[in-house]
């Protein structure tokens, strides 16, 4: 099989965000970028040579002919073998399990995640490590500077594979192993919750709405809630994957998942909504007219993970990202166990999972996941809740309440400014950053406050350091602001503000959030002077 050598220029350092590097889909379609940025990766790895890789997508335009090129690369480079998904398929979380599983050496997902699919739209590609998480920063920084530098990449000519056929194959000297998407995934969600129950609750006629959102999780939502585990045909929507994924944008939030938040407040909502992202490592959460907080969910799940069978013994620590809200902290603090802060990201959770100090952990923008796998898992969190509301036999809004009722109500929002010129949005970050040192004791409004620092994490397992991760600025009775730029955006720059407001009174535990968080806004948007640098006042997205 003729292998080539192809001369080539480095793509001007392209640097990954917070899960891979992510781009226009037509920058990924130029002439040898995706080359080069493969090349990067197994360069700075150490090579792929007698390597195991595991390879899968959300199956969005260009996820079939980037897995082809990849595969041809990864075989001029020595590779031994390939275990891709079928139809170049895996959800994020399925990959990452599969490399556990096959004691594979590494993956590579393609997928831009929640960002919108097509030709137009965007591409991304994320390596992960032995572990099956995301890349640690040491080993993302070394695929950076190869992105620098590279001039020569490996592929050889050779027909593609079929990746429509469950089997084995090869590419050249390489072995390629073709399989099932779901089945590993479906085994091992069967070992961490309770299949018969909540067989039970769908069969006592409780009723669930799943929107797939056009994406990756439709195989894995049908085979699960409907095949194996009874819920009605039709319980999962939009469950079939589109390479533009419906024209939609598959992010599970109440904006982008109107039609499921549309079903969850009509008359006769469902008992249950849930939604999942583009490649399956999100959830979003809805009772009857009950949207849930990821922020509030992982409270809710940490609190109650011990009623599913993999958490009975119950949990070693939990972690949450730093822009997630306190919720989770005060239920960890009630069970005894320890609660880690971390970057966003989840290449952070990493560590403290692989060294058994942590079981659960999540983030503000709808990921959770815990120790089953090294990514946040959508479908995982569905059966997590499925399964504690079969045994508590509460609504979504009950257990809720308790939850409010038990550890205060941390009133929660985030508020999203898109396409923000780059260079203004940096002002603003460099401007209050410089004011830090004299913010505290500042009232603005309402609000004074108590302290104010840019977050920097020091990861207690291999002592690495993580600057520069967001502002925080805490005030006087409860409330929190937390400024941060996006590191998965792919035009302009995206500025996140996090709102939070702690409530522990009992009679303020069912107020409006928008109106709770009124003040803590208003401070937030003084202290930065957002709407005069960047001449935008209005967010494009809140949830
Ligand atoms: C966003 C989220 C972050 C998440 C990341 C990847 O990052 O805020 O919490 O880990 O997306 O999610 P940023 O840098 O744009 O805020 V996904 O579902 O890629 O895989
Ligand atoms: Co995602």
């Amino acid at each position: 099989m003729p292998m080539h050598t192809v001369r080539t220029t480095p793509i001007d350092g392209q640097k990954p965000g917070t899960s891979g590097l992510r781009k226009k889909t037509a920058v990924f379609r130029r002439p040898h970028f995706l080359e080069n940025y493969v090349q990067a990766i197994f360069d700075g790895i150490g090579g792929v040579a007698g390597k195991t890789l595991v390879i899968g997508g959300d199956g969005r335009f260009f996820n079939d002919a980037a897995t082809q090129i990849i595969l041809r690369m990864a075989s001029a480079n020595g590779a031994a073998k390939c275990i891709v998904g079928q139809g170049g398929i895996l959800s994020t979380p399925a990959a990452s399990h599969l490399i556990r599983l096959r004691k594979a050496d590494g993956g590579l997902i393609l997928s831009a995640s929640h960002n919108p699919g097509g030709p137009d739209a965007d591409f991304g590609l994320k390596y992960n490590g032995p572990n099956g998480g995301p890349a640690s920063e040491a080993v993302t920084d070394k695929i950076y500077e190869r992105t620098k530098t590279l001039d020569l990449y490996n592929i050889c000519a050779a027909d593609d594979v079929d990746l429509g056929t469950v089997g084995a194959q090869s590419l050249a000297d390489m072995a390629v192993e073709i399989v099932d998407p779901v089945a590993d995934y479906a085994d091992l969600m069967q070992t961490i919750v309770d299949f018969d129950k909540i067989r039970d609750l769908f069969s006592s006629g409780f009723t669930m709405c799943f929107d797939a959102m056009h994406a990756v999780t439709g195989p894995y939502a049908h085979a699960i809630l409907e095949g194996m585990l009874g819920a009605p045909k039709g319980s999962v929507i939009n469950g079939t994957p589109s390479p533009d994924f419906g024209k939609g944008h598959p992010d599970p939030n109440p904006i982008w998942a109107k039609e499921l938040m549309d079903k969850m407040y009509a008359a006769d909502a469902p008992d249950f909504g849930a939604a999942s992202d583009g490649d399956g490592d999100r959830n979003m959460i809805v009772g009857r007219g009950a949207y849930v907080t990821p922020s509030d969910s992982l409270a809710l799940l940490t609190a109650q993970a011990h009623l599913a069978p993999g958490y009975s013994a119950g949990l070693a620590g939990v972690a949450r990202s730093m822009p997630t809200s306190r919720a989770v902290d005060r239920v960890a603090e009630s069970l005894g166990i320890a609660c880690f802060e971390t970057p966003t990201g989840w290449k952070f959770f990493g560590n403290l999972l692989d060294a058994g100090k942590v079981t659960l952990c999540g983030e503000e923008s709808a990921g959770t996941g815990s120790d089953h796998v090294r990514e946040k898992d959508g479908l995982w969190a569905v059966l997590l809740w499925l399964n504690i509301l079969a045994e508590t036999k509460k609504s979504v809004s009950a257990l809720m309440a308790d939850l409010w009722a038990a550890h205060g109500r941390c009133y929660y929002s985030r508020l999203d400014f898109e396409d923000v010129d780059s260079a203004r949005a940096s002002t603003m970050i460099d401007g209050l950053r410089a004011r830090l040192p004299d913010l505290g004791g500042t009232t603005v409004g309402a609000l004074t406050v108590k302290t104010a620092d840019e977050f920097a994490y020091l990861d207690p397992v291999d002592g690495a350091t993580s600057a520069g991760q967001g502002i925080r600025i805490v005030f006087e009775g409860g409330a929190r602001a937390v400024f941060r730029l996006s590191g998965t955006g792919t035009q302009g720059a995206t500025i996140r503000l996090y709102l939070e407001q702690l409530e522990t009174d009992p009679d303020r535990l069912q107020d409006d959030p928008e109106r709770v968080l009124t003040d803590v806004r208003e401070a937030a948007l003084a202290l930065s002077d957002l709407t005069a640098i960047t001449g935008r006042d209005t967010p494009d997205v809140i949830t």
